[in-house]
């Protein structure tokens, strides 16, 4: 019989980009996140709601991921930060090689933070490497308690996780102990912030948390 592993070169040839990328990132002491979750779980907000704290003290850009529309880019122009609309034309996630083509759109000469929003989906993202330093799950109450089990190769590389959509909590039979007790038992590791962008409850804890990332890349402690 013959048989050939097309999924396997993809993602070596993926790795190798993405490694190469990476030696980039590291030089330029750039903190990467890779910012993964279900369409409408609240990436975009997310971004929007953080900008500001960061750029107080560093330079941020992003990477938007889409399948067609300008939609999210167009969102966060309005915050006045780098930022870089790429169209997969369907494809359903970001590859390490669109993000090497996108590196030469942003500047990245003073860049602090670079962040990547993946396409919407809680599947075929989980595989592709981008080169960034830690992949970030967004995940909101409105999407159930039931996905990391569903889901669980989105839920065990991540090393964050958002819970947004907090202030809805009431309004659904979203089960935070299972929740818990679910993400914990796929990664022991994995650190959740619970927020809101519609109160802005967790937007400072958070903020805060990407900033002393940007602080350890920058001197080089990760
Ligand atoms: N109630 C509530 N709605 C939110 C929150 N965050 C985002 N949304 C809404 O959820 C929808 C999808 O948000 P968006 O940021 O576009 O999600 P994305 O597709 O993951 O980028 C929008 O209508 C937002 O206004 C939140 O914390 N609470
Ligand atoms: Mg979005």
């Amino acid at each position: 019989m013959k048989r050939i592993t097309i999924e396997k070169d993809v993602l070596k040839n993926n790795n190798d980009i993405a490694k190469r990328n990476r030696e980039f990132l590291k030089n330029n002491n750039i903190f990467t996140i890779n910012l993964l979750g279900s369409p409408g779980a609240g990436k975009t907000s997310v971004l929007e709601k953080i900008i500001d704290n960061i750029t107080l003290n560093y330079n941020m850009a992003v990477i938007e991921g889409d399948l067609y529309t300008t939609k999210d880019a167009m969102r966060i122009e309005k915050h006045n930060i780098d930022v870089l609309q790429v169209n997969t034309g369907g494809a359903c996630h970001l590859d390490a090689s669109m993000i090497q083509k996108s590196l030469n759109y942003i500047n990245t000469q003073q860049l602090d933070f670079l962040v990547i929003e993946n396409i919407g989906n809680l599947v075929c993202p989980a595989s592709y490497d981008l080169s960034e330093d830690i992949k970030v799950l967004v995940t909101s109450v409105t999407e159930g308690n039931d996905k990391p089990l569903k889901y669980p190769s989105m839920f065990q590389r991540p090393s964050v996780v958002i819970l947004n959509k907090i202030d809805m909590l009431e309004l659904t039979d979203f089960d935070k102990e299972e929740f818990y007790k679910d993400i914990y038992s796929i990664n022991r590791d994995i650190k959740v912030f619970e927020i809101s962008c519609r109160s802005n409850e967790g937007i400072k804890e958070l903020s805060d948390y990407f900033i002393n990332r940007i602080k350890n890349k920058k001197s080089r402690q990760y």
